[in-house]
């Protein structure tokens, strides 16, 4: 049986991932430093439901599971010998890379919260690269990106590389990164300290340029309460199709961000479980640095406002939608036209948003909604104070 080392175990990705590569008979161990959970704290903020300790999930899941348990262990990326001691250890065949800040709003709440987030996101990494390349050289890394590395371009948006000519030569180059903030600006760092390890030391790694990922459940996370990941709708972690389902089920207005023309790639909790394990099964090669656009559709913000906003009409909910000034920078029109043909050819069947899943959401949300605290719903960090 194949092993694979989890990093970010207590995240609302990372917990799901454990549990559904456990079902498929992967031999998983966690590692998580619970930084996450300290912002929370640091801002009065709480996921839509309660979530247990780790110690209590993993003790839960391994009951019910005699024969697919997992292992935790608590650390840091930043501590380049604890990485390298998990490492030593568990001997991993496939690392995934979760463990990341990952609030775009966060990293622009000020110098603080910027350093923090490209020190613990760059370093940490490069800690990982290290302890690869002296212990487990020929372990396949995947590694969590953003589709936001791209920005908003004026042309097609490629899968980690674009062909240019220039005065009569051409070469292979990094798709040029325009980051949305400075947590974006990590994950574009991430990924060229990335290429250069798999070019010098012929690492494998794959870099999973995810786009906004929604919705509560994942098969596992349902087969009991306490095993639920981390659901967020407040302005730091909650992302926004998450954020309109909550403000939907509560009688607040759906809160787009300027105009709502702006466009981003989106995916089901449930594709981003699908697309890890075929990016597993399909891994990157000695040497090699393969990028996959992980995504199943494109929306613009008003579209996805005006698609809840209908669904909820639909069981009697009267949502409306505001149209507030936009705290973030970002091109109110723009071209936007990207691919996920990589994850497409490798076997992934988006499960495309429909009316009949927001609504299953917003029942669930509102059977929740005694926890739903308005108060961090309102965004509150510029990107231009
Ligand atoms: N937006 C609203 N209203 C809201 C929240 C967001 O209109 O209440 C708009 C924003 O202006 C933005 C878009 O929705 O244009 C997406 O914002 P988001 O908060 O859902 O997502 P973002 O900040 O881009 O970050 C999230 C995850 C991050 C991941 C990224 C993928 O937090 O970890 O890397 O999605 S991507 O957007 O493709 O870069």
């Amino acid at each position: 049986m194949k092993k694979v080392l989890i990093l970010g175990g207590d995240g609302y990705l990372g917990w799901p991932t454990a549990m559904h590569l456990a079902k498929k008979n992967f031999i998983v161990h966690l590692v998580d430093n619970f930084s996450k959970r300290t912002i929370e704290n640091e801002n009065s903020i709480t996921p839509l439901n309660k979530i247990e300790t780790m110690k209590t999930r993993v003790g839960l899941w391994n009951q019910i599971n005699n024969k697919k348990k997992l292992t935790f262990s608590f650390g840091d990326l930043l501590n380049h010998r604890f990485i390298y001691e998990e490492l030593k250890r568990f001997k991993p065949d496939h690392i995934i890379h979760y463990a990341e800040q990952p609030s775009a709003p966060y990293s622009m709440a000020g110098r603080s919260q910027a350093v923090f987030t490209q020190k613990n996101n760059i370093i940490g990494s490069l800690n990982l690269l290290f302890g690869i390349k002296k212990i487990c050289p020929n372990a396949h890394l995947l590694k969590l990106g953003t589709m936001g590395v791209y920005g908003t371009p004026n042309i097609e948006i490629e899968e980690g590389f674009l062909k240019i000519k220039h005065k009569g030569r051409s070469e292979n180059a990094q798709y040029p990164m325009k980051p949305h903030s400075y947590y974006h600006c990590s994950k574009a760092s991430d990924s060229v300290n990335l290429y250069f390890a798999t070019r010098t030391w012929k690492l494998r790694a794959t870099d999973l340029n995810q786009g906004v990922v929604y919705g509560i459940d994942t098969p596992q996370t349902v087969l009991e309460n306490k095993l639920s990941t981390s659901f967020h709708y407040d302005h730091i972690f909650g992302t926004v199709i998450n954020r309109f389902m909550v403000q939907a089920a509560s009688n607040m207005p759906l809160l787009v961000y300027g105009t709502g023309n702006q466009t981003r790639t989106f995916l089901n909790i449930n594709d981003t479980l699908q697309c890890v394990e075929l990016a597993i099964k399909n891994p990157a090669k000695k040497g090699e640095y393969k990028v996959r656009n992980q995504f199943t559709e494109v929306f613009s913000v008003k579209e996805l406002a005006l698609l809840v906003q209908k669904a909820s009409r639909e069981i009697g909910i009267k949502a409306k939608i505001r149209y507030i000034n936009n705290p973030r920078t970002e091109m109110s029109q723009h071209y936007y036209k990207p691919t996920n043909k990589s994850f497409l050819k490798i076997g992934l069947k988006p499960k495309k948003i429909s009316p009949k899943f927001i609504i299953n959401n917003l029942e669930k949300i509102y059977k929740l909604r005694k926890n739903i605290d308005k108060k961090i719903i309102i965004p509150k960090i510029k990107w231009n104070n």
